[in-house]
């Protein structure tokens, strides 16, 4: 027999959690019935196959270290379960494919594999246990990021090279990012900075910067007709500067005790409609009008389509700050 429980996970990132487990018999298994009975295994360093399933005996897990075996574990179960939440309850959707139905995550992939990825082919997300085996790449931005490819696939499906591979990268930026502040996680605040808590640049900074993407030192601010031509962890930066101007505006501000400057590209002002409604439009944007193929420009266009059916068509203040939020990033 099985029963549906409630673990306690030491993350490492997120402190301590509640985990959706499942009793069977008198083990417990990291297996979420409430949502789509995601589960989360263990790859043993392994680098193929599904791996074992994480099983305890007393539904405590995780120690809070990323040396300790289950502790990868906590944060990638306690990762997808926050975007599982987030989908269903700020994007009305039902897992990934709208279907109920969960991925599932593998942790300990490989030996000091500084990555984490999503492979739609096993519908599944993968984490490398960084360098040095202490700092796992499952920090709640990044596990929102690699569930979003799932979504990506299942919706616009952008191609993931060229313009469209940075709408693809920039969309699970955004919603990673989103994720991070839905869950409102004492631990990790949510910021507009990603891989901020997994020291993957070994000084503390984190991996990319959505107010300014320059600042990493490769990702680009604003469009240019070559944009196509950079890695698509590049050209990202381009809608993630684009979201964080719409969301917050231009200039300094401080948010969550974190600061940020963001700069136009045009030497204009834009003023920022919120988190809440750039999300929405995102969202919409992605699953009504774009497709594999949407570039920039057209993201452009995609993105006034979605501000226009969410929010009082096309002199409404949210289609106006698209607008603007584009062409502050050199999209026109
Ligand atoms: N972490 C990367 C990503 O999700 C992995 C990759 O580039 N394959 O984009
Ligand atoms: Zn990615
Ligand atoms: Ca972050």
């Amino acid at each position: 027999w099985q029963a549906v429980k409630t673990g306690t996970g030491n993350s490492e990132y997120s402190g301590k959690v509640t985990l959706g487990t499942t009793l069977s018999g008198s083990t417990y298994q990291l297996s979420d019935a409430a949502r789509g009975a995601h589960k989360t295994y263990n790859l043993n360093h392994g680098t193929s196959g599904k791996g074992t399933l994480f099983t305890d005996a007393d539904d405590v897990w995780g120690n809070g270290v990323g040396t300790q075996v289950q502790t990868a574990a906590v944060d990638a179960h306690y990762g997808a379960a926050q975007t599982w939440d987030f989908y269903k309850n700020v994007l009305k959707r039902n897992g990934i494919k709208n279907n109920g139905v969960a991925s599932y995550s593998r942790v300990h992939y490989g030996n000091s594999y500084v990555n984490a990825f999503w492979d739609d082919s096993c519908f599944c997300m993968t984490y490398g246990d960084g360098s040095g085996n202490a700092a796992p790449l499952t920090a709640l931005d990044v596990a929102g990021h690699e569930m979003s490819h799932g979504l990506t696939a299942a919706t616009a499906n952008l191609n993931y090279s060229g313009e469209s591979g940075g709408l693809n990268e920039a969309t699970s930026d955004i919603f990673g990012t989103a994720v991070e502040f839905y869950s409102s996680n004492a631990s990790d605040v949510g910021d507009y900075l990603i891989g901020e808590k997994i020291n993957i640049n070994g000084d503390g900074t984190p991996l990319r910067y959505m107010d300014k993407p320059s600042k990493d030192g490769g990702s680009l601010d604003a469009w240019k007709s070559t944009a196509g031509n950079v890695d698509v962890h590049y050209s990202s930066g381009i809608a993630n500067h684009f979201f964080y101007l719409l969301s917050e505006g231009s200039g300094a501000k401080v948010i969550n005790g974190v600061s940020y400057n963001s700069p136009t590209s045009n030497g204009s002002t834009v003023t920022g409609i919120g988190r809440d409604k750039a999300i929405q439009i995102w969202y919409k944007a992605l699953t009504t009008y774009m497709t594999s193929t949407t570039n920039y420009k057209a993201a452009r266009t995609a993105t006034l389509s979605a501000a226009s059916a969410l929010y009082g068509g096309t002199t409404g203040a949210e289609y106006k700050a698209v607008a603007a939020a584009w062409s502050a990033v050199n999209v026109s």
